[in-house]
């Protein structure tokens, strides 16, 4: 099978990419990525020299190239997106045109050559929790998307939707909840701790640091992206969510410091995020139930390897850290 992979040189593409090559030896990919701020050749060294993989820098805006790379793909799977809450709030432009106008150009490739279609989407789209409630996002949730970023998933989500009801295209959708493990950008919550507390710096808090979201260790949602492009129905979507049983901002900062031997006092709490959603827990049941998906490394065992990722692989992040603070200043 030839795969046709959007943002595979992101963090959760990369992995996918990696991993899938691993599990699937036969399957050839063809990564299509932009390489914008958060795009990084440098996370598929090792796949580089893989003959079944490919890369192809270029936009999914881009109808001409997309449309001539779906010409030879079996399939696509659809990474490709402007991901970071913080950036849709400071500049929502290049949201709407990546997440929205960029979805929709690939599903019209798509929609052309009739190939199945994988769109990987977020629980973000979902809105807010209570705090203290055990309520948990579903499959049958409404959406509501609280930030540029979240609202422009959910405008990506409901045209790959409208084009499965529309055009008979086969596809199927993922929303995840937050991931973490190698790769991710620094400009992310868990990669951003990590690096300052090596640099000799704080652990930057939004608020109250009361803050709750439904940790995934990256392989995990390989694996479950794995299954529904296997098995899942056409049609349908997949909530994936992790095991981390909801931890606020504040506690995995504590947990962080504790794994590098460090204090309290390298706490700030710093001014929040607008719009910020209290708490994120997804009931990922249905991919349980039906596909045989459950998460298997654990929040806590997975944290240590993490932070030891990101101490062995300081020449991955250190060319990424200053513009990833940039955006703070
Ligand atoms: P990322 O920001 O690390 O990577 C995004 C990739 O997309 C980058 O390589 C970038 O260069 C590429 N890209 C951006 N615009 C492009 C364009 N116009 N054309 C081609 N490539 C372009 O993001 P991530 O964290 O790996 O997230 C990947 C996907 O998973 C996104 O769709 C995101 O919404 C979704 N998701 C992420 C999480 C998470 O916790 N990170 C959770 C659930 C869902
Ligand atoms: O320095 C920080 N301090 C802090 O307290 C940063 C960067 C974040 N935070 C808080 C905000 C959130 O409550 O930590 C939590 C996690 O923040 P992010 O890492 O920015 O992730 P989030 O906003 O939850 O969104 C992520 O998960 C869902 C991804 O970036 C999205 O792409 C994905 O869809």
């Amino acid at each position: 099978m030839n795969i046709l992979v959007t943002g595979g040189a992101g963090f959760i593409g990369s992995n996918f990419i990696r991993y899938w090559l691993t599990e699937h030896p036969q399957d050839v990919i063809t990564n299509l990525d932009a390489l914008t701020y958060a795009g990084n050749l440098a996370s598929l060294k090792d796949v580089e020299v893989n003959p079944n993989y490919e890369f192809i820098q270029g936009s999914i805006l881009d109808a001409e190239l997309v449309g001539q790379l779906v010409e030879t793909a079996d399939r696509i799977v659809h990474f490709a997106a402007e991901s970071h809450v913080d950036r849709s709030i400071l500049g929502p432009e290049a949201f709407v045109e990546t997440n929205i106008r960029g979805t929709f150009t690939l599903l019209e490739a798509a929609r052309k050559k009739k190939i199945p279609f994988h769109h990987i989407s977020t629980d973000e789209v979902f809105g807010s929790l209570e705090l203290g409630s055990s309520a948990k996002f579903t499959e049958h949730t409404p959406y509501q998307p609280n930030s540029p970023y979240s609202a422009s998933k959910a405008g990506s989500d409901h045209l790959v939707r409208a084009y499965h009801e529309t055009y008979g295209l086969p596809v199927t959708i993922t929303n995840c909840s937050n991931n973490f493990g190698p790769y991710q950008h620094p400009e992310k919550f868990i990669p951003r701790m990590i690096t300052d507390l090596i640099d000799g710096g704080t652990v930057k808090i939004y608020g109250d640091g009361l803050y709750v979201r439904d940790w995934l260790y990256v392989q995990d949602h390989c694996r479950a992206i794995d299954a529904v492009l296997t098995n899942g129905k056409n049609g349908e979507t997949y909530l994936v969510g992790g095991m981390s049983q909801d931890i606020s901002n504040k506690d995995i900062a504590l947990k962080v410091l504790e794994i590098m031997g460090m204090s309290e006092d390298k706490i700030t709490y710093v001014a929040d995020r607008p719009g910020h959603d209290r708490r994120y827990a997804v009931d990922w049941t249905k991919i349980h139930d039906e596909l045989g998906w459950q998460p298997e490394h654990s929040f806590e065992e997975w944290l240590k390897e993490t932070v030891e990722w990101y101490k062995n692989n300081q020449s991955w992040w250190r060319p990424l850290k200053e513009k990833a603070e940039s955006i703070y200043k």
